[in-house]
Parts: structure tokens; C-alpha cells; sequence
């Protein structure tokens, strides 16, 4: 089978980085690029931060493009549960590494302007706020003929928000952007907390991690550590929830997650509900379903997968 081509659009982020390290040893997927957006750090941080992971994976042949430096409309805000640099307490030594000229919004553009031209299309995974990708939807509505599908990182529907009590960060932190994109008509699958909340990374799957994942191992189990919420009363168990991984493991294995279609909706409007994704479950608004919402998760299933997929690490040592 041929690899599914795909952009990783992200802020790296610590469960940003652990997506991306799942991506890159992933001989399904295709990675044509990676677009740091301003989200969980500012631009130049999820920028440095993308380059650092591709040096740590050793996948420094998949360019990174910068992105937008701030929101379409709001003021930015950043992730609460990252560290001061995004990635926890780790240390990663300077990127030799370098940002490709041409920015995040252009290669957006380009790539999926030359994949509609031959009949092509390529899966867009967002992992972070949805401003470059509206931007470039803004650009050239064409541009939807390149794309095969969105499959997001944001939102909540049933679950509550993590951020404010009705929303989600990702969607907080540019609700503008994603008005744009769901109302974009680009087929949507969405891992909102519904999902991400059920896959919660304990410290026994930590330590399982690290035993795994070879060369990679301390800085990959430091930032699993650092995830740790410690909130048993929100979570119902010690741990993270591995939100940004989802994506990856739902391209590889869709077969571990059930969907629900609706019509997705955004406040981009009232301040106490900023941000807040709005599920059409029962057909309420005479609009067609313009997503896939992910609904249950196997997370056993899903724990296992990323053991497998970061234990190639220590495969790739020994090689
Ligand atoms: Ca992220």
C-alpha cells in the first residue's frame, strides 16, 4: 500500500513532539512537511521546538515552515501544562537544523495546489490552533480540491473545556481560524477531549515507555512525566491525556475509534463561551454533517500501538 502523504500543522507541545515521533517511524504515513504555529509557545519556539524533535527523531529531511505569528483576531494565548520552553524540563541541544524560507501558509498552498492539479490529495493532521490553515483557506478556496481530510486535535462536545469551562485550547486559542475551516466543506474528523480523555498516559505506561523506546528513551519519558495532571478528580486516574498523539493513531489504525457525524459549529462570539464547539447531534440546525466526531476510543489499543511504534527507537539503535 502507498503511504498516505500528510502535513503535520502543529505547536510543539509536548504531546505535539510525542505525535511526531510516531509519525516519523510510521512507514504508512508520509510526512511532506511540518507547519509550527503560534499556539502552545510562540512562533519561534514551536518553530525551534519542531526542528529540535525532527533532530531527536532523525528525520531531518522533512522540512519545517514557519507559521502564523498570531492569531487571526485574538490576542494569543499559550499552553498551561508545557513547561517554560514547551517541552517540559528537557534539554534538547540546538537544531543544526534550519526553517525553510518559504512560510507555513505558502507551502499550504503550493502543496495542495499541486496536488489537485494531478488529482492527488494529501490528509492534513492539525494539531494546534487553526489559524495557518484558515489562511491559506482564505487564500485560494481551490484549495480544498488538494485536500483528502482534515483530521483534528480540538474541541469538546460532550466533555467540558480544558481551558475555560467551555472550551478546548486548540480552539480557543484562534476560534476565528475555526470557524473558517469548519465551515470550509474539507471532510473533518475530529479528536476533541470526548476522545483524548479516554486515553490517559499513566506513570506505568511511562515507565513502560521508557524501558521501549531505545536511544530516545530519557527524553521521551521525561516529557511523558511531565504530563502528568496528577488530577484524579477530572481524569479518574493519575496521568495525561494523550491529545495530539490521537490524530496519528487514528490514520494508523482507525479500526481503535468509533465516530458520530454532525454539523460542528464555534462561538467565536461571546466571551464567557469562547471557543466552544457545538455538536449538531440530532439534526437541530437543517445543516448536513460536516464532520466525523470521534466518540469512543480503545486506549488499551492505543497504548499499545505507540509502545510498538516508539519501541522502532530501539530497533534503529541496534541497526
Ligand atoms: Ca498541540
Amino acid at each position: 500500500m502507498n503511504p498516505i502523504p500528510i502535513i503535520v500543522d502543529c505547536d510543539p507541545g509536548i504531546d505535539d513532539t510525542i505525535a511526531l515521533l510516531a509519525a516519523f517511524v510510521s512507514p504508512e504515513l508520509n510526512i511532506l512537511g511540518i507547519t509550527p504555529v503560534c499556539g502552545n509557545q510562540p512562533l519561534e519556539r514551536t518553530v525551534r521546538n519542531a526542528l529540535q524533535v525532527c533532530e531527536l527523531g532523525g528525520r531531518t529531511d522533512i522540512p519545517v515552515y514557519a507559521g502564523c505569528f498570531r492569531p487571526m483576531l485574538r490576542e494569543p494565548i499559550h499552553g498551561q501544562f508545557h513547561g517554560s520552553t514547551g517541552l517540559g524540563h528537557t534539554t534538547l541541544p540546538e537544531p543544526k537544523k534550519t526553517v525553510e524560507t518559504m512560510s507555513a501558509v505558502d507551502f499550504l498552498l503550493e502543496a495542495f495546489g499541486a496536488a489537485a492539479e494531478k488529482g492527488e490529495r494529501i490528509t492534513l493532521c492539525c494539531l494546534g490552533p487553526l489559524t495557518n490553515v484558515a489562511v491559506a483557506l482564505r487564500m485560494k478556496p481551490q484549495l480544498v480540491d488538494g485536500i483528502e481530510r482534515i483530521v483534528m486535535m480540538g474541541g469538546a462536545y460532550r466533555e467540558p473545556g480544558n481551558r475555560t469551562m467551555t472550551s478546548e485550547f486548540n480552539v480557543l486559542a484562534d476560534p476565528h481560524a475555526a470557524h473558517v475551516v469548519f465551515s470550509s466543506g474539507v471532510p473533518i474528523v475530529a479528536l476533541a477531549l470526548d476522545a483524548t480523555h479516554q486515553v490517559m498516559l499513566r506513570p506505568e505506561h511511562v515507565a513502560e515507555f521508557f524501558r521501549v523506546s531505545g536511544r530516545i528513551s530519557e527524553t521521551l519519558a521525561a516529557l511523558m512525566a511531565f504530563w502528568d495532571r496528577n488530577d484524579v478528580r477530572r481524569y479518574g486516574s493519575r496521568g495525561g491525556p494523550l491529545h495530539d498523539p490521537l490524530v496519528i493513531a487514528y490514520l494508523l489504525a482507525p479500526d481503535l475509534f468509533q465516530t458520530e457525524k454532525a454539523h460542528i459549529f464555534v462561538e467565536y462570539e461571546s466571551e464567557l463561551c469562547m471557543g466552544q464547539t457545538i455538536a449538531d447531534w440530532y439534526g437541530k440546525s437543517g445543516q448536513a454533517p460536516n464532520a466525523d466526531i470521534v466518540t469512543k476510543v480503545d486506549a488499551d489499543g492505543v497504548i499499545a500501538l505507540f509502545l510498538e511504534r516508539l519501541g522502532r527507537y530501539a530497533e534503529k539503535a541496534a541497526a
